[in-house]
């Protein structure tokens, strides 16, 4: 191949990636723009063990090159074999001290952040503090719930949290093993069938500005077809705001108001209540809370996760749920509602606010 035509590949390939590269730096989804405390430590721990890599890598290349310039065959001294050296003391003592050293400046800070991120002392339910919020995190196929044990409420895909303070999370999953992960924040920290796994999370007030109020979260561990299409979403809340929406919830009352929506309503109590809650405060044991909770849904920033939230995806969604989340549980509804039924969910669903 021509010389010049490798050189523009290889320099159209390096463009092409950069770019790509350069794509990952989201304020709402990327790890490398920390975004709270906990994000805050990751982030120091990836930069000091990237810094302890490259400098690995530099010294053991450029030992590397000498020593091939160095030692190489001369033209006159094809024979000639350098001296051996043997059981030399003083190498053997540098190439183990210096990776020990390596090690040690690695795990001190990396063990303390982690005692640091494991501190859920405060979640403790006898010595809770009235102001510390928690919430049990529900992962199921495809979809989170959102319960806060002490406000008696619950939600679904939108986490909603205060800013600038600890919340503390109880992990937990009613199907398969899945990953509670918020990116710019902190985890991840997978969600169990057989255990509750606890972290804290701190949302940064500023950066939550930077990322216009809302941070993406994502399920990261494979867990079925639709893995990959499981996210939710995070509104970060100054501390008033945050009690403000814990007053709403706590008190919301859906009730259609226009004609079409109240017949919305009305299917929606035929068919969909057995699966989906409309009221934050639902006293349903978590078994039979098999679908999202619907109360604020009309607040939603999207529709099961991932579709932006209008009307005409709603239709999309009700139509025909499988075409959007393959593999996902809402069952026995395809096929059976008409047009005119599924304009009046819309209205009726569109309707859920708190806000
Ligand atoms: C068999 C239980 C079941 C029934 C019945 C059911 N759903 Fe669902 N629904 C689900 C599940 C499970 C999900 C979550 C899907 C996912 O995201 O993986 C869901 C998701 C939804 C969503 C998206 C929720 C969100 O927070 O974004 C809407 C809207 C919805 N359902 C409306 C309805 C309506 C309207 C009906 C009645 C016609 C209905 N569902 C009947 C189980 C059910
Ligand atoms: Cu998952």
């Amino acid at each position: 191949m021509k010389k010049w035509l490798l050189n523009w590949r290889l320099f159209s390939l390096f463009s092409v990636m950069a770019l790509l590269l350069a794509g990952c730096g989201k304020p709402f989804l990327s790890a490398l723009q920390p975004a709270g405390e906990v994000a805050d430590m990751q982030y120091s721990l990836m930069l000091l063990s990237t810094a302890i890599m490259v400098l690995v890598i530099v010294v053991v290349t450029i030992i590397f090159i000498y020593v091939v310039i160095r030692f190489r065959r001369r033209k006159g001294e094809e024979n000639k074999i350098p001296k051996q050296v043997e059981g030399s003391h003083k190498l053997e003592i540098i190439w183990t001290v210096i990776p020990i050293l390596l090690l040690i400046i690695l795990a001190v800070p990396t063990v303390s952040a982690t005692f640091k991120l494991s501190d859920v002392k405060p979640m403790n339910k006898e010595k809770r503090d009235k102001n510390t919020v928690v919430v049990n995190v529900r992962a199921n196929l495809y979809w989170w719930e959102f319960e806060y044990p002490d406000y008696g409420i619950i939600t679904s895909q939108d986490l909603v949290v205060p800013t600038d303070e600890r919340v503390y999370f109880n992990l937990k999953s009613s199907d398969v093993k899945h990953s509670f992960w918020i990116p710019a924040v902190g985890g991840k920290l997978d969600t169990n069938v057989e255990n509750n796994n606890q972290f804290w999370l701190e949302f940064d007030q500023k950066a939550a500005d930077k990322a216009k109020g809302v941070f993406y979260g994502k399920c990261a561990e494979l867990c079925g077809p639709s893995h990959a299409l499981m996210d939710f979403k995070v509104k970060p809340l100054p501390r008033k705001e945050f009690d403000q929406w814990v007053e709403k919830m706590k008190n919301a009352k859906p009730a259609a108001t226009d004609a079409v929506a109240k017949e919305g309503e009305e299917i929606f109590n035929k068919s969909c209540i057995g699966c989906h809650a409309v009221t934050p405060a639902d006293k349903r044991p978590e078994q039979a809370r098999t679908a999202p909770n619907l109360a604020n849904f009309g607040d939603r920033e999207r529709i099961a996760g991932i579709l932006k939230h209008d009307e005409e995806n709603l239709k999309k969604w009700l139509k025909d749920p499988d075409s959007v989340k393959p593999g996902n549980k809402m069952t026995g509804t395809y096929g059976k509602l008409t047009d005119a039924q599924i304009d009046a969910l819309t209205k009726y669903l569109m309707s859920l606010k708190v806000e």
